[in-house]
């Protein structure tokens, strides 16, 4: 029986909540009677709710996030009829802001806006001791890095044999990009760095090696990066995997020499771009400079074994399609390994919304609040960009096709994947469960009948990248010229069927 429960639903197992392991961390004295308990968004809220009651508990702290904004909803309705003494206190980014209409704020008894790391235990203090707080929001200060305890030795074993550990060596950006809910953060703030290696050093010893930085920009402070970057390389191992989020435009020479002398799939950096076009960027408050951002991609991919993940984003403010077609064959050109396409969304509390009136911006009024349109990309338009967006990650993000690929892009990147997601949309009317031999099938249709390529090119890259993934499960069609192939492409499978792959097995599960 536990008086306090934290819980929240993660968007899959994989994620271990950092923000709930925070507030377990500060509670103080009251951690003796308090507990954590995760579940995926995938579980239903009836039965989450009886795992919950199952401990008896009096207060239930629940973090609400974009992705289990509804689940969370339907799982407080749930409690509140069954359960309705259980005192509920909200809080995570969902419930930080724009709180009004909120029905999962509305079923709530308290709601934390933004960080809540004492301010939970303060509440649970005063609850427990019989007091019941006056007004449902509370607004906490912002705590100071230095007075919070660490949460990382709240990672259990099987947290960190399974899970994703989240860490982070500083809070909040200085940067306003109006898109994103840390245009809201006044400055970043770092975590004492001695401390923080310290805690990395005993989840080390503990036998973690996967650690993904939710650090907004992890290059901010270049001599802290280092020590970082330092500390990791001191500690190198087969199985050692590192996730950082970089502004593109800012990569020293110290960094530099550090970045490249970590192996092949022990670094993967995500760089957010979101647009190549400065009238955009400055409409929204993204300070970026475009040759430097470019030059710095180049440098990464060619002296660096990072696995580079760049950001684009459909349908910001002022961006047509030809506008977003042309910083995607912008990006495509410095060939990162992943180009993530995020479609707009609408986050509660962030300031793109004052663009919503100048630009028709049309959003989903349902969590993740994606665009539906705007003034330059009509209904149909941004429909078939969410389906591009899937289509490349199966094809060009999957890094299964690095021979079909260029084929299939020819000179023209977007036009030509534009082209193609089209098509195969209007073969299949499916985004989801496309089977790997079928998607060979598919492509090997499109390049032949919809571009008009020779048959013996399409099945050499076909078979080239069936044999790269090892061939049991290629289509009949290329048994054939898979018997043709031989070495390099044979090595090539063996290298990729091998340790990188199991390396970042882990992540990309997420
Ligand atoms: C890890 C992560 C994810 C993971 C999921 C993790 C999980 N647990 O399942 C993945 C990669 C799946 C993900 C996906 C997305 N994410 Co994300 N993600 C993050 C990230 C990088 C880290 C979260 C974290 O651990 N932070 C550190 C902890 C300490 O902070 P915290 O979680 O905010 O917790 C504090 C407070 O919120 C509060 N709090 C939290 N819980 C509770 C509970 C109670 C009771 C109380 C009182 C307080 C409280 O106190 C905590 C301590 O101070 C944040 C950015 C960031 N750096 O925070 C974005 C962020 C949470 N994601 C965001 C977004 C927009 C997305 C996507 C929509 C992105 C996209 N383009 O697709 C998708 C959604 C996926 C979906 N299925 O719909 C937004 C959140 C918007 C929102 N309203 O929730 C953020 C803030 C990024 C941003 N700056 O805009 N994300
Ligand atoms: S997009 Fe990145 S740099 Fe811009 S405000 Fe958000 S976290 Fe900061």
């Amino acid at each position: 029986m536990s008086a306090i429960l934290l819980a929240t639903l993660n968007a899959k197992y994989i994620h271990a909540s950092l923000g709930l392991r925070y507030l377990y961390a500060n509670l103080g004295s009251l951690r003796a009677q308090a507990e954590i308990k995760e579940f995926t968004i995938d579980q239903r809220p009836t039965d989450i709710a009886e795992r919950l009651l199952a401990h008896n508990p009096r207060i239930l702290g629940l973090g609400v996030y974009i992705w289990n904004a509804e689940q969370t909803a339907q799982l407080v309705a749930v409690l509140k009829r069954v359960a309705p003494d259980v005192v509920i206190v909200l809080g995570g980014p969902e419930v930080s802001y724009e709180q009004a209409g909120q029905a999962v704020v509305e079923l709530a008894d308290y709601v934390i806006a933004g960080q809540g790391d004492f301010a939970f235990r303060d509440l649970c203090t005063a609850l427990l001791a019989g007091e019941r707080p006056a007004g449902k929001l509370l607004r906490p200060t912002v705590p100071a890095p230095k007075d919070l305890e660490l949460p990382y030795a709240w990672y259990s074993e099987t947290d960190i044999a399974n899970r994703l550990l989240y860490v982070e060596a500083s809070r909040g950006c200085p940067f306003k990009c109006e898109f994103c809910l840390s245009a809201l953060d006044k400055t970043a703030v770092p975590f004492d760095l001695d401390r923080f290696l310290r805690a990395m050093e005993e989840l080390y010893a503990r036998g973690a090696r996967h650690f993904k930085f939710v650090d907004r920009t992890f290059n901010l402070n270049v001599a802290s990066s280092r020590r970082i970057l330092q500390f990791f390389l001191e500690r190198l191992s087969d199985d050692l995997f590192l996730h950082f989020e970089v502004i593109p435009d800012r990569l020293p020479d110290g960094l530099k020499e550090l970045l490249a002398q970590f192996p092949p799939g022990s670094l993967q950096l995500e760089v957010g771009v979101q647009t190549f076009d400065p009238d955009v960027q400055a409409r929204i408050s993204r300070r970026q400079d475009n040759v430097r951002t470019e030059d710095n991609l180049r440098w990464l991919r060619t002296y660096t074994h990072a696995h580079i993940h760049a950001d684009l984003i459909v349908g910001l403010p002022g961006e047509d399609l030809s506008g977003f077609g042309a910083g995607f064959d912008r990006l495509y050109a410095l060939r990162p390994h992943e180009i993530q396409i995020g479609i707009l969304k609408r986050l509660r509390g962030a300031p793109i919304s004052r663009h919503t009136d100048a630009f028709d911006l049309r959003f989903s009024t349902q969590a993740p609040y994606s665009i539906l349109s705007t003034d330059r990309i009509a209904f149909r338009d941004m429909q078939r960009m969410v389906r591009f967006a899937r289509y490349w990650d199966l094809i060009g993000n999957s890094g299964r096709f690095a021979s079909t690929l260029p084929l299939l892009l020819g000179t023209d990147a977007f036009a030509s994947f534009l082209r193609f997601s089209d098509w195969l949309f209007a073969q299949t009317g499916q985004t989801h469960r496309i089977a790997l031999p079928r998607l060979f099938e598919l492509l090997h249709r499109a390049l032949t009948e919809e571009f008009g390529l020779g048959e013996a090119q399409v099945l050499d890259a076909l078979a080239d990248d069936c044999a790269t993934q090892g061939t049991k499960g290629c289509p009949g069609f290329l048994h054939e010229r898979l018997r043709g192939i031989g070495g390099s492409s044979r090595d090539r499978a063996v290298e990729v069927a091998g340790k990188t792959p199991q390396r970042q097995a882990r992540h990309l599960q997420g």
